[in-house]
């Protein structure tokens, strides 16, 4: 996990397979690249066996762009949709058993702490609503509260995707799914109230149709969890098969879902404010000057 391991070695550059070659030549490698670039650079995930117009693959690749030093970046996934297009990419990933990615995370960020001291390795968690407010639900809070320093990205389907349509704790009351035929019972869950509750020092809410702010987001949540503590963003992903989503009206879909009950929201502590400052001189959180009328007089 350094510049280092995309490098070929000495005498073996010739026998590269080109996508090997390309990706050390024109990928983003120790490079900043942006949304706004894309088309012009290789993008660490290319092809992934998701269905064709899916929003989540749309959100992975557009997160995938915006990861700061994607050269020192391990994601963490676990079963459901989003880990066959996560795992494609041409930066570590490690899968563990379908809802312990907040646990397996926690012990690979302090890890890479240890051996890595102060250099920054970023640490990633990305898994559907299921796996992360169903099944791996206590694990995911608990890291909250234990202040693990890793970013935790919920790619929110609002159901079980991958195995045909349940209901997760995150679809809406009432709605009906293949697999929940007399619509869900209960209120689609607060996770981002739980991440405030919990202390996450940043905590964002996006849809996929925006990518600079997707860019954004990202971000300061990778360069708020080196250092501050646990950032939590929680991403409207869709699905279009479940929900039977025609797809040139996928991005429609996140539109109006966003405009209905899915507004962008941010939510950052002081302190992760002070840091992204100072730290990373984002302008949007440096001290505003003093205005003259707030001024002692003279
Ligand atoms: C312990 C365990 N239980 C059940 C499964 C089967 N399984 C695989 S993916 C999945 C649901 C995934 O749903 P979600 O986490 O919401 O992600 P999505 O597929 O919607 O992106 C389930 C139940 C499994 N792999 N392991
Ligand atoms: S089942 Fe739904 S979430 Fe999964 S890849 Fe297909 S459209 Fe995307």
């Amino acid at each position: 996990m350094s510049l280092d391991y995309v490098k070929f070695s000495p005498g073996f550059d010739k026998f590269m397979p080109k996508e090997y070659r390309d990706m050390v030549e024109h990928g983003p490698f120790g490079k900043k690249v942006t949304v706004s670039q894309m088309g012009s650079f290789k993008e660490i995930l290319e092809e992934h066996p998701m269905c064709a117009g899916c929003a989540m693959t749309l959100f992975i690749r557009l997160a995938m762009i915006s990861f700061p030093n994607p050269e020192d970046t391990i994601t963490v996934g676990t079963a459901g949709c989003g880990r066959l297009a996560i795992s494609q990419a041409a930066i570590p990933f490690v899968y563990g058993n379908y809802g312990d990615q907040s646990a397996v995370a926690s012990g690979l960020s302090r890890g890479l702490k240890l051996r890595f001291g102060d250099k920054p390795k970023d640490v990633v968690v990305m898994a559907g609503d299921g796996g992360m407010a169903d099944i791996g639900f206590s694990m995911t809070l608990h890291s909250w509260f234990r202040k693990e320093r890793f970013t935790t990205i919920m790619l929110d389907n609002e159901v079980y995707g991958n195995t045909g349509g349940q209901e997760s704790g995150m679809t809406n009351k009432g709605q009906v799914l293949k697999m929940a035929p007399l619509g869900k019972k209960f209120e689609k869950m607060d996770m981002v109230g739980m991440a405030k509750l919990a202390g996450c020092a940043y905590v964002a809410t996006v849809v996929p149709n925006n990518p600079r702010r997707v860019e954004s987001v990202i971000k300061k949540a990778v360069l708020i969890a080196r250092e501050i503590g646990p950032t939590y963003i929680q991403a409207y992903t869709s699905c279009n098969i479940e929900y039977s989503i025609p797809t040139d009206k996928v991005l429609e879909d996140c539109k109006t879902v966003e405009t209905d009950r899915y507004a962008f929201s941010e939510h950052i502590t002081d302190e992760a404010k002070e840091y992204l400052a100072m730290r990373y001189g984002f302008k949007e959180y440096l001290p505003k000057p003093a205005t003259a009328a707030a001024l002692p007089k003279a």
